[in-house]
């Protein structure tokens, strides 16, 4: 039997994990080494970058990986595009466990990038909740805005000036957000189309404040098959791994 690789880091890789290990299906669950502690798994788990297309590559053949399951986020673009080349070189199968993106709302001004939701808030300084994480910060700096970020780890210097941060890892509830964006009279919320449960409570508590949300739209997936529930990803790896899993 061969071992199946999980590309992690989202609530639908942690959901898998566990009915891998349920199933007692020999997997390895892959986090990049983002966080200082991250959630622990059910299954032997790796942290750090792989080294490009060509490790990832070498890590397939070497661990004789019957199959990788790409349930990263899907923001991040560059592990899936890696993985999706070295399943070519490695001739291994991949699936995409993604959860769906969130439905438009009227309400919601969506944009194509980080760039686009910098043009998108007022000039006049205002409250804005930035829920996009440490990564994407820099290009905000210009703006004169009170900024609210929330990070999973705390920042070794200030990621923008004057910005109030509150550190936590979701997934969050919806009331929570309400009184965070209350008690820091946020009126622009920023945000990326994760999908998924486990960051949309802040979307709904800003609909029911009447905040104005700027949702960065996501970026381009691989060609790949593609489900969005972790107990379809069990089945395609038992359809798809020789002998099943
Ligand atoms: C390291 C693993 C689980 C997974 C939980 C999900 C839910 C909570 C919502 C807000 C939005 C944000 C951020 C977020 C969410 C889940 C999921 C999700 C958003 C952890 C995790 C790792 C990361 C990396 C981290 C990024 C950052 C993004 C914070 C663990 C907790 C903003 C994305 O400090 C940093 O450098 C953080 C970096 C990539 C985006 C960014 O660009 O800064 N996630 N998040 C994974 C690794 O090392 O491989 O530490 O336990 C996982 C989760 N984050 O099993 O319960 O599934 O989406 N993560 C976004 O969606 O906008 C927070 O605050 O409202
Ligand atoms: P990214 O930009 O797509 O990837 C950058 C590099 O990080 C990759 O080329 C790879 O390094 C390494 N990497 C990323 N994910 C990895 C994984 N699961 N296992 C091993 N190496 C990995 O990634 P990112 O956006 O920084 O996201 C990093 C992690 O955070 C992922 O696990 C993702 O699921 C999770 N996450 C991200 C977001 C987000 O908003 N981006 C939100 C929630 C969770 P090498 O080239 O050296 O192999």
């Amino acid at each position: 039997m061969r071992r199946i690789l999980l590309l992690g880091g989202t609530t639908e890789a942690s959901c898998l994990a566990a009915l891998l290990a349920q199933a007692g299906i020999a997997a390895v669950f892959s986090y990049a080494g983002r966080t200082e502690a991250p959630l622990a798994q059910p299954l032997p788990t790796r942290i750090g970058g792989f080294g490009g297309v060509e490790g990832l590559t070498r890590y397939l053949r070497d661990q004789r990986i019957g199959a990788v399951v790409d349930a990263t986020h899907p923001f991040a673009a560059q592990i899936s595009r890696n993985a999706d080349a070295a399943c070519r070189a490695a001739c291994v199968p991949m699936l995409m466990l993604r959860r769906p993106a969130w439905p438009g709302d009227p309400g919601w001004q969506r944009v194509p990038d980080i760039a686009g939701a910098v043009a998108a808030l007022p000039h006049a300084p205002t409250g804005v909740f930035l829920a996009i994480g440490r990564q994407n910060l820099a290009p905000f700096a210009a703006l004169p805005h009170r900024w609210l970020l929330r990070l999973v780890d705390a920042p070794e210097a200030p990621p923008l000036p004057g910005a109030r941060v509150v550190l936590a890892r979701g997934p969050f509830s919806v009331e929570g957000d309400r009184a965070l964006m209350q008690d820091h009279a946020i009126t622009h919320l920023v945000a990326k189309n994760s999908g998924g449960a486990g960051a949309s409570a802040k979307l709904e508590a800003a609909r029911e404040l009447g905040v104005r949300v700027v949702l960065i739209d996501r970026p381009a997936a691989p060609d790949r098959p593609e489900v969005a529930k972790p107990e379809d990803a069990l089945d395609w790896l038992h359809q798809t791994t020789p002998r099943g899993v």
